[in-house]
């Protein structure tokens, strides 16, 4: 088979797997990419997150993370929730409604793999979702399946934003797409809207005043000074994709898996403050939300309730 017909068949069957898009790109060295992740770290914008300073070769080179690298296929997910959470009550980013995509999409992804491996050319490659020192969107960005926005998120043309982002890495010479155009015109919505002023230039953000950041990856107290400035996120926040005009083509996701639980849908104001520990367990085991843990999203609903945002 020729590179050109294998890789027709490699994006056909990944959209017949439930991915909505697929490109592929060569993998070298991300040379632009580096300087930006460079001062970035420089800078201190990754906050607290340390595994952003680790392997950084590996992170702009994925010949260094997988011996033998030649190709990156690339696909995304779309995890738009059907329904949205009531109002009046603290909120989750949309992305941990359902079941922890890590898992979800790195199933696919085997799959996948063994089809390639085992159908179409003998091969040899990793999967990866969000588990690896690999600058995803860059390599989604590069395949052409969409660009990267001023709010820093990968954005699918007549899409939207609302969808992960998986790879696959491998050992075999396959038809590569080119990039396509910046969409985000003249438009600031997203760095107008963030309430925390954490994208500071646009496609620069700055972890330490993201409030995804600050209500699932910081460990630590969340500074005083944000009190009063979450609105009701408690877990994420999707504030900059929600004012996003290209989310106002977001569809509702067709995996089943990222369906919320309807106890999770129906909780009251006074339900969220007087979670309990079997409860944290029973609403959030298996979905993104575990990343937290439980004395972190106790500690989150408490700020904003003290803040006097949710009342
Ligand atoms: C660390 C991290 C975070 C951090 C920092 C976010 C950030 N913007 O960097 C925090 C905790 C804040 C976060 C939040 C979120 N995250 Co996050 N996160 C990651 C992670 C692990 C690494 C991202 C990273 O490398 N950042 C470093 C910066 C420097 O890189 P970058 O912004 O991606 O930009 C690179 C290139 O695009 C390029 N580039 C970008 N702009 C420009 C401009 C110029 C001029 C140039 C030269 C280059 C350039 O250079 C950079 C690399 O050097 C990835 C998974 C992964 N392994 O990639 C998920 C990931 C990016 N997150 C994801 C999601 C879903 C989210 C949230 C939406 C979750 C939520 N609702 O709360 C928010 C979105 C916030 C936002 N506006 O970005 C998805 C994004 C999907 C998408 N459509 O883009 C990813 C890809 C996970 C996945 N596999 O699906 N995240
Ligand atoms: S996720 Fe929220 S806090 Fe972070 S940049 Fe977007 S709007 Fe700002
Ligand atoms: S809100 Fe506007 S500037 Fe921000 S990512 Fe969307 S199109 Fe780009």
């Amino acid at each position: 088979m020729n590179r050109e017909a294998l890789s027709s068949a490699i994006k056909k069957k990944a959209v017949e797997s439930g991915f909505d898009a697929c490109g592929i790109a060569s993998a070298g060295k991300l040379d632009k990419e580096e300087a930006f992740l460079k001062t970035w770290l420089d800078n201190g914008l990754n906050a607290s997150m340390k595994f952003m300073e680790n392997h950084f070769e590996k992170r702009v080179n994925p010949q260094e993370l997988v011996p033998g690298a030649k190709s990156i296929i690339s696909v995304v997910h779309n995890y738009y929730p059907e329904k949205q959470q009531q109002s009046g009550v603290p909120k989750i980013a949309r992305y941990a409604y359902g079941k922890d995509y890590h898992y979800v999409i790195k199933d696919k992804l085997k799959a996948l793999l063994k089809y390639i491996n085992d159908d179409l050319q003998p091969c040899s490659g990793r999967v990866f979702a969000d588990s690896a020192p690999v600058l995803e969107r860059a390599w989604a960005a590069k395949s052409g399946i969409g660009w990267i926005g001023k709010n820093t998120n990968l954005i699918v043309p007549n899409k939207g934003s609302y969808f992960f982002i998986g790879e696959i890495i491998l050992d075999i010479e396959l038809e590569y797409d080119s990039a396509i155009e910046d969409r985000c015109g003249s438009c600031t919505k997203c760095l107008q809207a963030c309430p925390t002023n954490a994208l500071v230039t646009p496609y620069r953000l700055d972890s330490n005043r993201c409030i995804s950041f600050q209500t699932i990856e910081n460990r630590a107290e969340i500074p005083e000074k944000f009190k009063g400035v979450f609105q009701d996120w408690v877990f994420g926040c999707d504030i900059c994709q929600e004012v996003c005009p290209w989310n106002n083509f977001s569809k509702p996701t067709a995996e089943s898996a990222y369906k919320p639980k309807e106890e999770f849908m129906n909780l009251s104001f006074d339900d969220w403050l007087n979670i309990d520990i079997e409860g944290y367990k029973r609403l959030f085991s298996g979905t993104a939300v575990e990343r937290t843990k439980y004395p972190g999203l106790k500690r989150n609903l408490k700020f904003i309730k003290d803040s006097g945002q949710l009342k």
